[in-house]
């Protein structure tokens, strides 16, 4: 980082996808978008540009600046970002990166809509970093610092759309797109030896199936989330009570775009959902929202982080929120002393055994606990994207295993 920068950004301020080899190295197997988000003369160029010396060939950056979009304080009518979206959707499209960062002031609302659109539509999660600055929101200050050469008055027009911080649909874990390609390839390997074992097919009802017909999985778990993901804390955009303070919190705050490895320890499948149990470290709990069992099963008294999960898929008219609920009825089972009837036990990848606890609900508890890489952030796109649960053949199937 140059002297100026390093001024600007002490050492405890800079984000961890800059600072911290787990999350650099995490990052670089990811795909991500990177907004910068500030008033003019934040600082927000200078971080960029580090990053983008930081990550070389594999990043991208792409500035407003350099398409002369001046930065106002009203919609813009999105003309003049022609030729920056197509830039953008270029570099998507040809996978010239898998990071991009966006150095733009990020304040209007529907600007950001579209961009999370372009992220959805190539598999990019999104990251936004706002400079830590000291004069970040001090008008008169940024004055002088922008070369756009803002009056006071525009400035201060520009002040409230980005002095609140802008929450997400959820936070979570997004996984690293090689950990995710090898964790779907696995999901498709656990539905499909899990179709196949002879005491699975005996028991097909609460799957709407006769007993001994074929029940091909993978069709009937149609969807997927279009990044897995752990969630942390749903916020629907901060109208979820609590959810500001959530995001308002320091180790909140420091975990932001920081990278984490996930410990799975189970696989399991529901007549309504497929998912895979994620045992959380000290680490992760302290992000974990202490009312998050409570907020789906608000009578029982369930372990702090046994609700933590990625979706795999989900049947047909299932929402994704209902794998969490599902996760913890196996929880509360096992609580009440049910171990589950040993029916089996899988090979490969997904060796483990096999055990049933009635009403269609299949565990595998893995012999080798699965590890996958992934970055703490925001989903802030519209809900309910998704993809085919059965993806492209020949995947991936290198998952790192404990
Ligand atoms: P999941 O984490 O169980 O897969 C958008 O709906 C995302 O937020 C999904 O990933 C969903 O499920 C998660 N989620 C968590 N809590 C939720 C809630 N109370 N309502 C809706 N979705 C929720």
């Amino acid at each position: 980082m140059s002297s100026q920068a390093s001024k600007d950004h002490p050492e405890g301020q800079k984000p961890p996808l800059l600072v911290d080899d787990h999350t650099v190295a995490t990052v670089r197997d990811s795909r991500i978008l990177v907004l910068m988000r500030g008033l003019p003369g934040s600082g927000k160029t200078t971080l960029a540009k580090d990053i983008e010396k930081k990550y070389k060939d594999s990043c991208r950056l792409i500035s407003a600046d350099v398409h002369d979009i001046k930065p106002v304080a009203r919609g813009a009518s999105g003309g003049e970002y022609a030729k920056l979206d197509d830039e953008l959707s270029t570099c998507f499209e040809k996978r010239e990166a898998n990071l991009v960062i966006l150095d733009d002031t990020h304040h209007d609302r529907e600007r950001l809509d579209k961009l999370f659109d372009m992220a959805n539509a190539y598999h990019f999660s999104v990251v936004i970093l706002e400079p830590k600055t000291p004069w970040r929101l001090d008008c008169a200050q940024l004055k002088d610092r922008n070369h756009w050469k803002l009056s006071l008055e525009e400035l201060k027009n520009l002040r409230p759309t980005l002095e609140k911080d802008f929450l997400p649909l959820y936070f979570g874990w997004f996984l690293a797109k090689r950990d995710e390609d090898c964790l779907r390839k696995t999901s498709h390997e656990f539905l499909e030896q899990l179709g196949n074992l002879k005491a699975f097919k005996k028991r097909l009802q609460a799957y709407g199936c006769e007993d001994k017909q074929k029940l091909d999985l993978l069709k009937y778990f149609g969807k997927s989330p279009n990044i897995l993901h752990c969630t942390a804390k749903f916020c629907d955009y901060g109208k979820v009570l609590g959810s500001e303070e959530y995001a308002q919190q320091e180790a909140v705050k420091k975990a932001y775009s920081r990278g984490y490895t996930l410990h799975i320890s189970a696989l399991f499948a529901t007549p309504r959902t497929v998912g895979a149990q994620v045992e959380l470290t000290a680490d992760q709990l302290l992000i974990w929202p202490p009312d998050a069992e409570k907020e789906v099963m608000p009578k029982d008294i369930l372990p702090r982080g046994s609700r933590a999960h990625i979706t795999l898929g989900t049947a047909t008219d299932v929402q994704d929120v209902q794998t969490g609920i599902d996760l913890l009825e196996f929880v509360k089972l096992q609580q009440s002393g049910r171990e589950g009837e040993s029916l089996g036990e899988l090979t490969g990848t997904v060796a483990g055994k096999v055990s049933y606890y009635d009403n269609g609900m299949w565990l595998l508890n893995l012999s080798r606990k699965i590890e996958v890489r992934s970055i703490f952030s925001g989903y802030y796109g519209k809900p309910g994207v998704q993809v085919p649960l059965r993806g492209k053949k020949g995947l991936l199937n290198q998952c790192q295993i404990m």
